[in-house]
């Protein structure tokens, strides 16, 4: 993973340190680094509280605070940018106690030049790596690795972008199974889990690389049809359940069934709206007799 730009926050009260420092990042082709400076822990607050750092690179004498204090005091604040120590002082003790106070890793300011570019870019491409799995994470179910509501959410607001500003159409369903409480009555939560999985991967088997589907609840997914009409809905809808209904059952006794109901989403309409409207089509689909599609 590439690091475009590292966002430094150095605090040092040595004017001279301080320019060392920021010539290396200068001279450095590798990284591009935007450098901000503190001279005072007081400083490096106001900073924190101000701007987005990737890192921040800590001198342990400060005129305001000292060593292991000015690690702790940032911990107290934030909990997520490593903090890399520069000390004076060779001692390894120094050095664990720093970690042991909340910081990720330390330098002798002996050896900085050749350990201070490699060091502090690692740790930012390891935060950088921590963030974007936790992004993912965020947008994810934990128990089917598909979509969440969240990312669904998401999703609906970017479409409805781009079909206000370019009028591309596009769709909603939401997919129910049928009679799932006797799955979970007759064979366990554990099997109604692993019904819930089978469905998760059967939707996304099936669905088109441009479409969303997410788990909004319990038993419950919405599918995001993308660039498309209501003239092709029907026939999506119904892939969809068949492919359901055609699924390989994981006991004799339970066969697997959906039901769905879609709409077309109209400019004027906000997620509420249009997955009201979905949600009475699938009613409508229940009522029917189940293990059918709506509109
Ligand atoms: P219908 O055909 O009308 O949809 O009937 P249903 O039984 O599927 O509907 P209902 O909404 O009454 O029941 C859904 C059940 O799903 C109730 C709840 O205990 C169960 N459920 C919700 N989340 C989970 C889950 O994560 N795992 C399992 N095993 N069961 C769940
Ligand atoms: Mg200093
Ligand atoms: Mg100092
Ligand atoms: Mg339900
Ligand atoms: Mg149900």
């Amino acid at each position: 993973m590439p690091i475009e730009s590292l966002r430094l926050l150095l605090v040092e009260d040595n004017d001279l340190d301080a320019m060392f420092i920021t010539r290396v990042f200068e001279r450095a082709t590798v990284i591009d680094a935007q450098i901000e400076r503190a001279s005072s822990l007081g400083e490096a607050f106001e900073k924190l509280g101000q701007s987005d750092f990737d890192i921040v690179l800590l001198d342990l004498g400060l005129p305001d605070s000292n060593g292991l204090q000015s690690i702790r005091a940032i911990r107290e604040r934030t909990t997520s940018i490593p903090i890399v120590v520069q000390t004076g002082d060779d001692r390894i003790e120094t050095g664990f106690a720093a970690i042991e106070a909340g910081a990720q890793d330390f330098l002798s300011k002996h050896d900085l030049k050749d350990h201070l570019l490699t060091r502090l870019t690692v740790h930012a491409i390891l935060r950088q790596r921590q963030m974007l799995e936790l992004q993912e994470a965020s947008l994810r179910d934990s128990m089917t690795g598909i979509a969440n509501r969240r990312c669904c959410d998401i999703e609906f607001k970017r479409r409805s972008e781009i079909l206000s500003h370019d009028g591309v159409p596009f769709c909603v369903g939401i997919v129910d199974i049928d009679h799932f409480k006797s799955v979970n009555d007759s064979g366990g939560h554990d099997l109604g889990d692993r019904v819930i999985r089978q469905v998760a991967r059967s939707l996304r088997d099936t669905c088109r690389p441009k479409d969303l589907v997410a788990r909004i609840g319990g038993e419950e997914f919405a599918v995001i049809f993308s660039d498309t009409t209501i003239d092709e809905l029907g026939s999506l809808q119904q892939k969809h359940r068949r492919a359901i209904e055609e699924l390989e059952s994981l006991t004799e006794e339970i066969k697997v069934t959906v039901s769905i109901g879609a709409t077309c989403v109209l400019a004027s309409d906000d997620n509420r709206s249009a997955f009201q409207r979905a949600d009475s089509a699938l009613y409508t689909a229940k009522k029917a007799g189940r293990n059918q599609c709506r509109i």
